[in-house]
């Protein structure tokens, strides 16, 4: 039976454990990458593990998210990672260098080779052949420490890539077809693996934006092969050294995997699975809490690129997806090109070649955001710079910026189109916001139209040609903004730079014997981590944990009544804790541990959801929440915010089995809540966390 392209690389990194899906494994890390928004805390957690320096092959520290800099909190991150980064032995790719994922594609990524990242949008390098997964800041400073990573062996859902692009339509719609498809709830554990002859009709950059936005459905990663594309990627790069190529077995055999669908809700997605996905099996329904359901399994899911078309994610959700032909006419106030999805050299071009002697539209605000310093230094030399500046396009500097809310926020009620990955609510810093993401084709179309118009118009409406963009023979590689690691002996003398607003990550403590207190907040479906702890203006506290913790949870905060901080920090004073309900995929989004970690500064102890999304689940065992989940959907539906609860004997209750008694002490009921953590995350939880576990068991 022949090998996925994920298994030949797990098997090349495996440390311990079986390599058979479902099972744990732990694997040893190549590289890391942090970034400055989760790197002082992930920096901070590697000084408390009293190592010195990194023993990776690689680590690089990126300042890409916190570039505004009102106020000194920001500099402040900048300058202790500079000196931290020269003292463990890390690369550091200053501010104004580029986004993380892009600068790691152009000048670190390696084919065969594994990356951590503190950043959920780390898979974007697996559009190189690398196996590159997102994860919490603690995760990332243990594998720097040279700890093995620990994992649950994923089950590889194959995506076969027929045809080609047809022009106007481009890699961003791939991945937007996808989402339609799988949605982002419901494929945790999975890897996504492309293969087929389409897969050689794809640049690297194309294939890093399918790779980067796959982490909106929640797998723990995608991955392409390395294939001639790759090498000719890396040889423009000056890298081809590191090529290697890297396939799956012409055999492979993909799947199964399984998703659980809600009858009447999901019959959308069960459509379009039957539609898209050969061998689908579906089992007779079922009952459950007196809902039907069915369990869907398949091992491949096919997509004939020559049958696309143009298409958006609609608010507020990156799998709301729509043709957009049918939002043609949509006036459209706001356009902003850049993240880390679409910010490369080809998406750069293709904008200013298509807003080439034109202007944009009176009523649009349009912005570009190139991905990196070399992005720049490309558009620069080919003039494309002068182009976008005649045509009226703002230029902001290479960075995350408008995409977490980092300025640039559309106005109350406007249309927002944007390249991004992500439209979760208030995200762009506006409540209410209209985000769209979109393709740069279908950026552009609007910025010259000023309303949601389908770029395979464009030729007809204004005579702009679809620009084909000539791939480089060598991209501009110029390293100044990266400072390479010292040499031991000159790092030893290192001093750290400690502004006064970079705290200490606040102590957890052992999980009570029993606990009590009170659900602070009942939450529905979809909580992303940008609704537990907003960015935005808040960003620049990721430094100070009882600072940033005032924002949790902030847009459910009701005006005039005291917030969800002030309720819980109440609460802890009077020695009882803090209680949070969800329902379904809970954590979506951000690999942020500050949304962990700031709710258990705040007292929270338990979490009580329907589902959870994989890294919000790991950092909320690192930080010593309690992860539970309900039994059956009228256990959800009973339970009221306000409600006071007892976890009578929780400690021998999580170590005894899967099952937790809980009381309901307001209504007067007892229900049984379900965990699945293994023997060693609950070790972690009931020590409060994994920085205590790991001190403990060093102790030892
Ligand atoms: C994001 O896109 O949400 C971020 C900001 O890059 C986060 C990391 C963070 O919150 O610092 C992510 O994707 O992990
Ligand atoms: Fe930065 Fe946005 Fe990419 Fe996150 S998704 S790394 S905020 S550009």
């Amino acid at each position: 039976m022949g090998e996925t392209l994920t298994y030949k690389i797990l098997r090349r990194h495996l440390v311990e454990g079986s390599l058979t899906p479902g099972e744990s494994l732990t694997i040893r890390i190549d590289q890391t990458l942090t970034q400055d928004a989760t790197g002082t805390l992930a920096f901070l957690e590697f000084e408390a593990l009293g190592k010195e320096r990194v023993a990776t092959e690689l680590s690089v520290s990126y300042v890409d998210h916190n570039l505004s800099q009102f106020g000194p909190e920001n500099h402040n991150d900048h300058l202790y990672l500079q000196s931290i980064a020269a003292k463990s032995g890390v690369y550091f790719s200053r501010p104004g260098n580029g986004i993380c994922h892009q600068v790691h594609l152009e000048r670190f990524g390696r084919p065969g080779h594994t990356l951590l990242g503190a950043d959920s949008h780390t898979p974007t390098n697996g559009g190189l052949g690398m196996l590159a997964i997102g994860t919490g800041g603690l995760e990332v400073a243990l594998a720097m420490a040279g700890e093995p990573f620990k994992l649950e062996a994923p089950r590889v859902l194959g995506i076969k890539l027929t045809g080609q692009l047809p022009p106007w339509v481009s890699a961003k719609d791939v991945i937007l077809h996808l989402l339609s498809i799988l949605t982002t709830k419901g494929n945790r554990g999975w890897v996504l693996e492309y293969f087929g002859p389409g897969v050689r009709t794809l640049s690297v950059p194309e294939r890093a934006t399918i790779a980067n936005m796959g982490a909106e459905t929640g797998v723990l990663t995608s991955i392409f092969p390395a294939d001639e594309r790759t090498r000719e990627f890396l040889q423009a790069q000056g890298r081809v050294e590191v090529y290697e190529e890297w396939q799956p077995d012409p055999d492979a055999t993909y799947g199964p995997v399984v998703k659980r669908l809600h009858l009447e809700r999901d019959a959308p997605v069960l459509a379009n699975l039957q539609r898209y996905c050969p061998g689908l099996s579906v089992s007779a329904p079922d009952r459950e809490g007196g809902e039907g359901f069915v369990t869907a399994e398949f091992g491949s899911l096919e997509v004939d690129l020559s049958a696309l078309e143009p298409l958006a994610a609609t608010p507020t959700s990156p799998d709301n997806i729509q043709p957009v032909r049918e939002l043609a006419g949509t006036p459209v106030q706001q356009v902003v090109v850049g993240s880390c999805t679409n910010s490369s050299y080809r998406d750069l071009m293709l904008v200013a070649r298509g807003l080439e002697g034109r202007h944009i539209h009176p009523q649009v605000s349009f912005a570009v955001a190139p991905g990196s310093r070399q992005v720049y230094l490309m558009l620069a030399r080919s003039g494309a710079l002068t182009t976008l500046l005649r045509a009226g396009a703002r230029l902001l500097e290479t960075a995350c910026g408008p995409c977490i809310g980092q300025g640039f926020s559309p106005g109350s009620g406007q249309v927002s189109l944007r390249t991004f990955n992500r439209n979760f609510p208030g995200r762009s810093g506006t409540k209410n916001d209209q985000v769209y993401l979109v393709s740069p084709e279908v950026a552009v179309a609007a910025a010259l139209t000023g309303e949601f118009t389908d770029p395979r118009d464009l030729p007809r409406l204004l005579g702009v040609a679809y620009p084909r963009i000539e791939w480089p023979q060598r991209f501009v590689t110029d390293d100044a903004l990266i400072i390479p690691p010292l040499p031991p002996e000159e790092a030893e003398r290192v001093a750290i730079h400690r502004g006064p607003t970079i705290g200490k990550p606040p102590r957890t403590e052992p999980l009570p014997e029993s606990i009590e207190g009170q659900v602070l907040l009942k939450l529905g479906d979809g909580i992303t981590t940008d609704h537990i702890l907003p960015a935005g203006p808040f960003l620049k506290h990721r430094s100070n944990i009882p600072q940033y913790a005032q924002a949790a949870f902030l847009p459910f905060n009701q005006e005039g009544q005291p917030t969800f901080a002030d309720r819980a920090l109440a609460l802890r004073r009077q020695g009882r804790q803090g209680i949070v309900v969800g329902g379904e995929s809970y954590g979506q989004g951000s690999s942020r541990e500050h949304a962990a970690l700031c709710p258990a500064y705040l007292g929270v102890r338990v979490k009580i959801v329907k589902s959870l999304e994989r890294i919000h689940r790991a950092n909320l065992v690192n930080f010593g929440i309690v992860p539970l989940f309900f039994r059956c959907p009228e256990d959800y539906e009973r339970l009221q915010a306000g409600d006071d609860l007892r976890f009578p004997h929780l400690r021998q209750q999580l170590q005894a089995g899967g099952e937790v008694g809980v009381q309901n002490l307001t209504q007067g009921y007892e229900f049984t809540c379900t965990h699945d953590l293994t023997e060693e995350e609950v070790a972690i939880v009931l020590a409060g966390g994994k920085l205590n576990y790991v001190r403990e068991r060093r102790r030892l």
